[in-house]
This record gives C-alpha cells, structure tokens and sequence, in this order.
C-alpha cells in the first residue's frame, strides 16, 4: 500500500492527541478500587452533569458498562427486550446470557428504531408460563442501523411503554453526543428517563479507552461493586481518565464536522453505480451501503469482503456489516481532505470494476 491510509473502520480508532497526552502525563493519580483517583472522580462527577443523571462509574469498555446495567437491572431467565441488529446482541460475545443468564428478546426494526407497539406487544404479561420481560434496551445512535438517531417523542413513547409495565430502560449511548448534535439537543435531553445510560469516550469523542455507565446514585454504588466483579476494578487509572476528561469536554463540539464528512461521503457514494444507499438516512457518522455485485462480480466471500478488499489495496479501510453492506465511520483522525481523497479512490475502484 503506497498511499497514505485512510481508516474508516471506526471511531474507535483515533489516536490521544496531543492535548490528551500531556494531561495524561500530568494525572494526579490514587487508587481507583478506594474511590481514591481524583481525575476519575473528576471524570465520574462531569460524566453524570453531561447526562444530566445523578451519579457515574469509569468503566474499561462500553461492553462492560452495558453489561453491567444488564445485570443489575434484569434477573436471571428474564428477558431482554431489544431490537434485532443492536449492539449488545451482536457484538458482546453472548454477555448477557454467559454473565447474567438473560435472555434476548428482539424485535424487527426499521434502522434499529424500536416500534414501541411492537415493544408494548414484547412485554410479557402472563409470567406464569414463560420468562417474564426484565429490561427494555434502545440504542441511540444505532450503530447497525447507520447511525441513526431517536429523537425525544419517540424516546417518551418508548418509555411510557416500560413505566406502564413497571419495567427499567437501560441507554446503549455509546454514541449518545453524536445524536444530541445531530438533533440539536443535548445528551441530558436524551438520557432523561432512563434507568441508566452507558456513554463512550473511546469512540466518537476521541479519548484513546473507556467509558461510562451513569445512573442513580444507588445503582452506581451497585455498579460499583459488580464491576470489580466483572474485573473491571482498575487502580491507578486517573492515567487514562484524563483522556477521558479531555475527550469530554472537548469531543462533542466538534462532532458535527464528522457529520458533516458523513455526510459528503454519503452523497458521493450512492452517485457511484452499483452502491446502494440513501443519503439522506445519514444523520450522524455512520455510513452503512449495500455493495451490489457489478461492482466486484461473482465472489466467493461476498461482495462486502471482496469489494473491501479491492479498497484497501487503494489504503481505504472500512467495515464489513454482512454479505453485501459495508460500514464507513468519520471520525476525528480523518479530516475534509482526506474524505475527499477516500471519495477519489473509491471512485476508482468502483469505475474500474464497471468499465
Ligand atoms: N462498537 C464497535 C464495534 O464493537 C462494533 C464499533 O466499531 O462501532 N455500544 C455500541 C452502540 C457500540 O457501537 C459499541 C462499540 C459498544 C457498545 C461497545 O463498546 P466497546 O468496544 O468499548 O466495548
């Protein structure tokens, strides 16, 4: 690969800049498992005033902080009411049912949006034959569905649907600041409501690890203790915190010029023939499009890894979603020049493939 690499597998692939890196230099630091590390509690105390909720708990992984909630918020054999394509069922290696003996219950979306009809007829009401519903999980952004964003109305149906049933909602927002952008509210806005959220730092707001599973002040305190028994008790880890504090107040300002990358990406794409895609469906930095098979004839792999792999030849890297879809992410390390050289060389590709 001559060419400089263009990496749009995901935003989890930022690098510290320099600002991070000297506050992670400079840390004062005490051990974590004492609730002795003051950068953490810095981190802890922003993380739930950002979210508007009382109280929040540094976590290594956003897996670890969902799982977590799913834990404390759901009883073994209980179903887990979430749609079909989201995170914790696609990309947490079962957690759920190996940690916490739950059960998935998912429910066919439109870009991962859960119907809260669909949700309303989910809730199991009669739990003398069947395992009764424990938790609602909604998503936002959805990663799977490319990004896409629930806004407050839709949120209220949704959680109008648990309050009747006595049920709790846990948040995946991992990427939670790019849908208050994208919707011009703010992630407290979002978050009102529910039982807990879980927020990434290590994804769209650039620090290099961690995340936040943020609640009330109780289930924190709970969370607390299953974390340590997860083995997720870290010590000294104001070290990586001050990243995290960084990435905090800094990364949500400028998540609308990834948008605003997405977005031109998007555009480019679906003019390419034999991509398939709607670019007004972009809202965030998540850009999800079918491969169709003229671009890279017949392949064994699939047309998402062969066409993939004719990209990265060319030094674009992105993500395979299934069979013929592939994911690009914009992100804070790739700046409007280098979109547009992507663009440039995923026209190659595509027009060598059709000529
Ligand atoms: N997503 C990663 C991969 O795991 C797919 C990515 O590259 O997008 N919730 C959502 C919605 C996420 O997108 C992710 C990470 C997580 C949770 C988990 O975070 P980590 O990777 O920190 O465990």
């Amino acid at each position: 690969m001559s060419q400089n690499r263009i990496d749009l597998r995901s935003d989890t692939v930022t690098l510290p800049d320099d600002e991070m890196r000297r506050a992670m230099a400079e840390a004062e630091v005490g051990d974590d498992v004492y609730g002795e590390d003051p950068t953490v509690r810095r981190l802890e105390e922003e993380s739930a005033a950002a979210v508007g909720l009382e109280a929040a708990l540094f976590v290594p992984s956003g897996t670890m902080g969902n799982q977590i909630a799913l834990r404390l918020q759901a009883a073994p054999g209980e179903e887990v009411i979430c749609d079909a394509a989201s995170h914790v069922i696609h990309y947490e290696m079962g957690a759920m049912a190996a940690l916490s003996g739950l059960l998935p219950h998912p429910l066919a979306s439109l870009g991962g949006q859960l119907d809260p009809v669909a949700v309303e007829e989910a809730v199991v009401k009669d739990a003398s034959f069947h395992a009764r519903t424990g938790l609602i999980v909604v998503e936002n952004t959805h990663n799977m569905g490319g990004g896409t964003v629930y806004d407050r109305p839709h949120l209220e149906r949704i959680l109008a649907v648990a309050r009747r049933h006595g049920l709790p909602v846990h948040c995946d927002g991992a990427r939670i600041f790019n849908a208050a952008v994208a919707l011009d509210t703010s992630a407290a806005a979002l978050a009102a409501g529910f039982d807990s959220l879980m927020f990434c730092l290590s994804k769209s707001l650039g620090a290099p690890v961690g995340s936040m599973l943020c609640g009330a002040r109780d289930f924190i305190a709970e969370a607390r203790r299953v974390r340590k028994m997860f083995g997720g008790g870290m010590r000294q880890v104001g070290v990586i915190a001050a990243a995290g504090l960084v990435a905090l107040r800094k990364g949500p300002a400028r998540l609308a010029d990834d948008h605003d990358n997405a977005r031109r990406l998007a555009t480019a794409l679906a003019a390419i023939p034999g991509i398939g895609l709607d670019p007004a469906s972009v809202r965030t930095n998540i850009v999800i499009f079918r491969v169709g098979s003229e671009l890279v004839g017949r392949s064994p792999e699939g047309a998402a890894a062969a066409f993939l792999a004719r990209l990265r030849e060319v030094g674009v890297l992105g993500g395979k979603v299934d069979a013929d879809r592939v994911r690009f992410v914009t992100h804070r390390d790739v700046r409007g020049a280098e979109i547009d050289e992507a663009i440039e060389r995923i026209r190659e590709v595509a027009g060598a493939a059709v000529h």
